[in-house]
């Protein structure tokens, strides 16, 4: 009986293990056919004095607070001036990448004269883009 116990134990084990490559690769949350974020204001090439009032855009999809898991949801991010390279973890977050996990669809910022690049990148309930990640196109903007 207890060499029973072992031999199902080392099964258990080993059908874990062969598991977890497919656990690893649904770890993203998927995004519906047709997503699509984008800047509502200020329009790509736009010259703008005083803080820049940005407004987000959705379509195909709900915006749900961060760490609140919901399907074909996410929340928002503004990208400054940087460019997101790994879509496969967290966005960083510092003054280039800008969370806005409350659930917020706009945002003020104070950019120091001149031009700026602005991108929109949708995050799920852990910061990590979807599958296929929900961006915007990167819009040019000068500050006065
Ligand atoms: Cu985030």
């Amino acid at each position: 009986m207890k060499l029973f116990a072992l031999v199902f134990t080392i099964f258990i084990t080993v059908s874990m293990a062969s598991l977890t490559p497919t656990l690893a690769e649904s770890y993203k949350s998927m995004a519906p056919k047709g997503a699509e974020v984008y800047f509502i204001a200020p329009v790509d090439g736009a010259t703008i004095s005083g803080p820049v009032v940005i407004k987000f855009g959705l379509k195909g999809m709900g915006v749900a607070p961060a760490g609140v898991k919901k399907k074909n949801t996410g929340h928002h991010h503004l990208i400054i001036d940087a460019r997101l390279t790994d879509f496969n973890a967290s966005i960083p977050k510092d003054q280039n990448f800008r969370h806005f996990g409350g659930g917020q669809t706009q945002t003020t910022v104070k950019l120091a004269p001149g031009k700026h690049t602005l991108q929109l990148v949708l995050g799920d309930h852990n910061h990590i883009p979807h599958d296929k990640p929900v961006m915007s196109k990167t819009i040019t903007i000068t500050v006065k």
